[in-house]
């Protein structure tokens, strides 16, 4: 009964523009444990009554891509990543330039930020990957009149400081492919926001697997993609624990072209030093209480930044901690920026990390969120602003850090404390 009532209401929604509207419906998590439940237990009765549903709405997506992609034929498209590029985010962009070739479309993939993870500078150095560096003062100062659209993988322009740029060079907005719950209204040519699925390297796998490039195994482009692709399918599932269905089914295609020596040798690239000694100070200025571990670490540099997710990862791993939440003041030298950067982990499958982190910090002064999730992890950002720099004055950098760890603390504690708590966790 509730299979066929959620089918009905996906195919009413033939998703484009609609995501938002099965999103608020109905709660995403929901969604999953409802069909993931219902399959089990009626999968004899309707043998993959939820697959084929599912696959006639990938196909839709897929039919409306092709179209898309054959309308801006012999164009030049950007795409734009967060700032700090994930390997689901890198694979997926990847995937998106070697599709539009067979449209002859050239790209560029652009970040602002940096590849601080070990294994994303590894994924990029061992496989090629066509990911550039653009510092947002670089792109300022190009020439944007050569691209006729831009493309968003893996994020909704809320965590790029390039998106506002592109925007105001008024290039058109081609795509937006993500697996984030929406962010707000984007006006796109294409969208193919699915909250439902865990990776976008799944969402583009499916391309792929309905031959909108046909990948070759004599190719190494297309096993080195097909290898990005399993990485980033794998980081962002947990190495495929959160995997749903379709995860595993995009795994399953991935597995007859990618390069398991090539994705052991990513996934062996070790920590550097100063990731070990965040992690530490996660350690060592950790708090926990009510199952919740936060941990703030002081100042980090730029290029550190992934120091934070890392340390998250680990805190969470602790006995009786089911959510960790670690955060640092970033600071970028070149620019004299300083941001507050947070990362969210849980293993609390009744915690939104997304809903969690929006209710703790809420937003700015323009109505943006300071942050979101998806399942299980979730991050957030607090620019500094005129707080920003000034920190050869140690007194005052340690002011500084005290009056936003305290405050941050506050934030997550009001949520933690469960007498005042306004999000059940239970
Ligand atoms: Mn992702």
């Amino acid at each position: 009964m509730q299979l066929n009532s959620l089918s009905t209401s996906i195919e009413t929604h033939p998703l484009i523009g609609e995501a938002t509207s099965i999103n608020s419906d109905f709660d995403p998590e929901g969604v999953e444990n409802d069909s993931s439940k219902l399959l089990s237990q009626n999968a004899n009765e309707i043998p993959h009554a939820g697959i084929t549903k599912i696959n006639t709405l990938a196909g839709q997506k897929i039919e409306e891509f092709r179209k898309v992609l054959t309308k801006h034929h012999l164009e030049k498209h950007l795409v734009v990543l967060q700032d700090f590029p994930d390997p689901d985010a890198l694979s997926a962009a990847w995937a998106y330039s070697l599709i539009a070739q067979q449209y002859d479309i050239k790209c560029d993939i652009f970040y602002a930020g940096a590849l601080s993870h070990q294994e994303n500078i590894a994924l990029v150095k061992l496989t090629n990957l066509p990911a550039q560096r653009c510092p947002l003062q670089n792109l300022k100062s190009k020439d944007l009149s050569s691209y006729q659209g831009f493309v968003l993988v893996d994020n909704q322009g809320t965590t790029s400081q390039l998106f506002s740029v592109v925007q105001q060079a008024n290039i058109p907005l081609i795509a937006v492919i993500d697996h984030h719950s929406m962010q707000g209204e984007l006006k796109a040519e294409f969208v193919d926001i699915r909250p439902s699925v865990r990776a976008t390297a799944t969402i583009f796998t499916q391309y792929l697997q309905s031959g909108l490039l046909t990948l070759d195994s004599s190719i190494s482009a297309h096993v080195k993609c097909a290898t990005a692709l399993m990485h980033g399918l794998r980081s962002d599932t947990a190495q495929l624990m959160q995997a749903q269905e379709e995860d595993f089914m995009a795994a399953a295609y991935l597995s007859r072209f990618y390069d398991s020596q090539l994705l052991n040798a990513i996934l062996q690239a070790n920590r550097s030093k100063r990731v070990m000694d965040v992690i530490e100070r996660s350690l060592k200025n950790r708090i926990v209480q009510n199952n919740f571990s936060i941990a703030g670490v002081g100042y980090l540099r730029y290029d550190d930044r992934d120091a934070i997710p890392q340390a998250a990862d680990f805190i969470v791993t602790e006995d009786n901690v089911h959510t960790a939440v670690v955060y640092g003041i970033v600071h970028d030298e070149d620019e004299e920026l300083e941001v507050v950067i947070g990362s969210l982990r849980t293993t609390k499958l009744t915690l939104d990390p997304d809903e969690f982190i929006k209710e703790a910090f809420g937003q700015d002064s323009s109505g943006r969120f300071f942050g979101g999730g998806r399942t299980s992890a979730g991050g957030f950002e607090i620019p500094m602003g005129f707080l920003s720099g000034g920190n050869e004055n140690s007194t005052y950098a340690k002011l500084k850090w005290e009056v936003f760890d305290t405050q941050i603390k506050q934030k997550l504690l009001r949520l933690v404390n469960p007498k005042d708590n306004p999000i059940q966790t239970e």
